[in-house]
Order: C-alpha cells, then sequence, then structure tokens
C-alpha cells in the first residue's frame, strides 16, 4: 500500500521543468567541497558521486545522504561504474594522482593524462550532451586534454582556471581597501599558477578604476605593493597546502558559482580556462587558458574583450607560450 492516496485526475508534470544532474569525478578534498557546496546551494536534482576507491565512495556518499533533513531535497548516488554519470548536464572532474617527493611536475601530468584516458571517454559516453568542467591540476593542460579525449565541441569544455585565483586577488584587494570583495572587479587569467596575469589596468571598485583613482587621489601609486598583492595570489594556495595539506573550501565556491552560472544560464562573466587561439593575439596552437569568458547554459558563450595594456597582453602570450611547451612535451 502506497504511502500516500493519489489524488485523481491531476496534471503530469510540467515538461517545461528541467531535471538537472551534475556528475563529480573524485570525492577528495576537491571534490567533496564542490560536492558539499552544491547541495547546500540546490543546484542540482541529481548529484552522482564517482571515484576508483570504492569504500571511500560508498562512507562519502552515506555522510552526505544523512544530512538530508537538513538540505533541499537531491538524489544523491555514487558508483565506481561511470554508468552513474548517466544524463549528467554537467560533469566536474576533480581526479588526481598526488604528487610523489621529488616527483616532476611533467611526471605528474603523465599520470593524470592516463587517469583522463579513463575518466573522460567514458563520461563522454555515457552523458554525451553535458558540459566538461575541470578542476585537476595542472588544470589548463588537463583541460586541452579532457577536450580532445571527449572529442566534445571546445563551448562545452571548460576549466576552472583563475576563478579561484580571481576571487583570492578580489579579497586582497578588499582587505588592502576595506571594502566588500563582491564589490571588486578584478581579474587574473592565463595560467592556473605561476606565470598568471594580474589585470591591473582593468581593475575597478564600485565602478571607479582603481588605478586612475589612486593617481587623482595622489595616493602613491605603489606599483611594488601592486606587484606584492599579485605575488601574494600565487604564492597562497601554496600557503593553504603547507599549512592544512589541501585546499577545499574556495575552490568549492568557486566551482560551484561556476555550475550555477552554466545550468542556470546565468551569463555571468568568469575568468575560465577556454580555446583561447585567436584570442589577444594567442597563436602557436589550441591552447586552453583562462580569459574572462561569458557562460552559460550552451557553456562558453564568448570571451570579454577586456582591456589590457601591451604589457598585460605580452605577459598572457606569454603564459600560453609556457602551456604550450608542456603540452608539447604529452603524446596524445
Ligand atoms: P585528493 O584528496 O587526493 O583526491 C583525489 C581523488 O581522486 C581521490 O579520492 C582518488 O581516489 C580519486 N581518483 C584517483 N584516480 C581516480 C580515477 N582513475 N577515477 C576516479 N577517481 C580517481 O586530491 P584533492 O581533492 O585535494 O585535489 C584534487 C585535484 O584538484 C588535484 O589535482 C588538485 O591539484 C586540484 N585542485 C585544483 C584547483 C583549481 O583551482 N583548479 C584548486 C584546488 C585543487
Amino acid at each position: 500500500q502506497a504511502f500516500f492516496k493519489p489524488i485523481q485526475n491531476t496534471a503530469p508534470p510540467s515538461p517545461t521543468k528541467r531535471h538537472t544532474k551534475i556528475a563529480v569525478v573524485g570525492v577528495g578534498n576537491v571534490g567533496m567541497a564542490i560536492a558539499q557546496t552544491i547541495l547546500t546551494q540546490d543546484l542540482a536534482d541529481e548529484l552522482a558521486l564517482i571515484d576508483a576507491k570504492p569504500d571511500k565512495l560508498r562512507g562519502e556518499m552515506l555522510d552526505l545522504q544523512h544530512a538530508a533533513a537538513f538540505l533541499p531535497r537531491t538524489k544523491i548516488s555514487a558508483s565506481v561504474d561511470y554508468s552513474v554519470a548517466a544524463g549528467s548536464d554537467l560533469c566536474i572532474v576533480t581526479a588526481g594522482a598526488r604528487q610523489i617527493a621529488g616527483e616532476s611536475r611533467l611526471n605528474l601530468l603523465q599520470r593524470n593524462v592516463a587517469l583522463f584516458r579513463i575518466i573522460v571517454p567514458a563520461l563522454a559516453r555515457h552523458a554525451p550532451d553535458s558540459m566538461l568542467l575541470i578542476v585537476s591540476n595542472p588544470v589548463d593542460v588537463l583541460t586541452y586534454v579532457a577536450w580532445k579525449l571527449s572529442g566534445f565541441p571546445s563551448n562545452r569544455v571548460v576549466g576552472a582556471g583563475t576563478n579561484l585565483d580571481s576571487s583570492r586577488f578580489r579579497f586582497l584587494i578588499a582587505d588592502h581597501l576595506d571594502v566588500n570583495a563582491q564589490d571588486v572587479q578584478a581579474y587574473i587569467v592565463g595560467e592556473h599558477g605561476d606565470s598568471s596575469v594580474a589585470l591591473w589596468s582593468s581593475i575597478s571598485v564600485g565602478g571607479v578604476p582603481i588605478l586612475s583613482f589612486l593617481e587623482k587621489q595622489q595616493i602613491a601609486y605603489e606599483k611594488e605593493t601592486l606587484e606584492k598583492i599579485h605575488k601574494e595570489v600565487v604564492d597562497c594556495a601554496y600557503e593553504v597546502i603547507s599549512l592544512k595539506g589541501y585546499t577545499s573550501w574556495a575552490i568549492g565556491y568557486s566551482v560551484a558559482s561556476l555550475a550555477r552560472t552554466l545550468l542556470r544560464d546565468q551569463r555571468r562573466i568568469h575568468p575560465v580556462s577556454v580555446l583561447a587561439r585567436g584570442f589577444f593575439g594567442i597563436e602557436g596552437g589550441d591552447v586552453f587558458l583562462s580569459l574572462p569568458a561569458q557562460l552559460g547554459r550552451g557553456g562558453v558563450m564568448g570571451v570579454t574583450n577586456v582591456h589590457m595594456t601591451d604589457e598585460e597582453a605580452e605577459r598572457l602570450r606569454g603564459s600560453a607560450r609556457a602551456i604550450l611547451e608542456v603540452q608539447g612535451q604529452l603524446d596524445l
């Protein structure tokens, strides 16, 4: 006997109501921070978790399911089998090998490419219409690898890129000026990592361009202070990792904000890793790196023609060359 007595003659559910499903591959620190932010922010009707370790996977699934009484209703499933991702609208990849002491970055990359050879074709097979959002590092090269291995059009493959770096940047500027980080418009573009580029010339706070404001107010325009802030953005990931072993909360919020923009067609502009060839004079091959991109239900809709000084554009092209050099050493 059913728990509820059905009401007769009801209309069927509206066919226009979209059912949203997100798959997260890798239930480590980052994957779980993303999963829990997705749940608390009510971004999906269904959440599928995938990992290579069955016990850890089931433990994480149960732990999240046990919070059901406090969360919006989301069906949570988990499996080592990629069929659990079937029908996903968005697949987020956080799986990655851990760096072994003394291992080169290139060797780590090659091990991650080996993982992606399993993960990406399986996702493409089970969720052929999905958007891929890559988080695993080195994120720019791995987003390129995911694009190649998936056979998806480039608008449906995005890397988390410098979305997090830009959030760190906005926090540090806000802290420096004692304002709200949400009022700070500032982008870090290029590689997620050491060769990232801070676009100082386009920063504004509450609509006020920051560099001309500082000059007009005759506040000593200290290029050094600005460079120090950028250096802190690059260094702070290493600092968090050396202090707590990994980063999780900020990347969780950063990726959840991307998921919201993509799935809810918010058309917001995020600095994320996209196929960058042809933008800002980037040549020399297919390279993914972060540019301020407009995102929506169709994935990447376009790249903002953000103002860059010649020096900033040259640094961006340098960042592209650095990524292409690593990419050239891979055999795909
Ligand atoms: P972690 O805690 O070691 O988790 C990795 C998970 O991947 C583990 O649960 C593994 O079992 C799983 N895994 C390994 N191989 C496979 C496989 N073949 N299939 C499925 N799952 C597998 O790492 P953590 O969660 O801390 O980091 C994950 C990745 O995110 C790393 O590559 C980080 O460098 C990267 N980050 C990227 C950021 C960005 O801004 N793009 C920010 C933070 C971390």
